[in-house]
């Protein structure tokens, strides 16, 4: 056994029955979860926020290096202020850097430059990524491990909790996003990952009508 403190497994042994009804009730609920783009203004409690954030922060990651932070705004200068910039940059994105092939492919979602929601939503949650770690006083950087995949499933945790609360959300990336460091004031080591805008959506708030790839087109099975 190693050196490092063990601890015995919390774990509820369920029958083949109950472990395939539990995967399939989940599957129900988080096939109803959509992106939205239009969101009410209606207030969401800071409470809520702190807790689909400890949801988030019970992914796995490399090294158990938790290598993520997390900004909630609801203060309404610094969403002005990040709708500007990402604006700027999407208005770039989509009248200058983006190629056809990639507008052709967003056309589907109705997506444009306007970011309103950013100001209308009550919550921003930022997502970042941490390089390595850095310790109060201390110069040298902590090595961390698969950052983007740990990031990432963090952030699966984050819009699924966000969803089984009963709210909205959007992966939203504006591109290139650096902006989000300066404007929220964090240190050097960490790089924007995703913007998620938290709220309810918006009173007959529309969404494209997309449909999921079948369970045989994105699994193979080799038994
Ligand atoms: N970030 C831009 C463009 C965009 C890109 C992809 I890939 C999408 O799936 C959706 C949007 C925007 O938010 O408009």
């Amino acid at each position: 056994m190693p050196d490092f403190p063990f601890v015995p497994l919390k774990f509820t042994h369920r029958s083949a029955a109950e472990v395939e009804q539990a995967a399939r009730t989940f599957y129900a609920a988080m096939d109803t979860r959509r992106s939205v783009r239009d969101f009410s203004s209606e207030p969401v409690p800071r409470s809520v926020i702190e807790s689909l954030v400890l949801t988030a922060g019970s992914a796995p990651s490399g090294a158990h290096k938790q290598p993520w932070h997390f900004v909630a705004v609801s203060d309404p200068a610094t969403k002005r202020e990040v709708r500007i910039a990402a604006e700027a940059e999407e208005k770039e994105n989509y009248e200058r850097r983006f190629p056809d092939q990639w507008k052709d492919d967003l056309a589907p979602l109705g997506t444009d430059w306007h970011k309103e929601f950013i100001e209308i939503v009550p919550w921003l949650i930022v997502v970042f990524r941490k390089e390595y770690g850095l310790e109060e006083g201390r110069p040298e950087k902590i090595k961390h491990y698969y950052v983007s995949e740990s990031v990432g499933i963090a952030s699966g945790f984050l819009i699924a909790a966000i969803h089984r609360a009963g709210l909205v959300t959007l992966t939203h990336t504006p591109s290139p996003m650096g902006f989000l460091g300066r404007i929220l004031g964090r240190p050097k080591n960490e790089r924007p990952y995703l913007l998620l805008p938290v709220g309810y959506p918006a009173p007959g708030a529309k969404i494209p009508d997309l449909a999921r790839k079948p369970v045989s087109e994105v699994l193979t099975f080799i038994e």
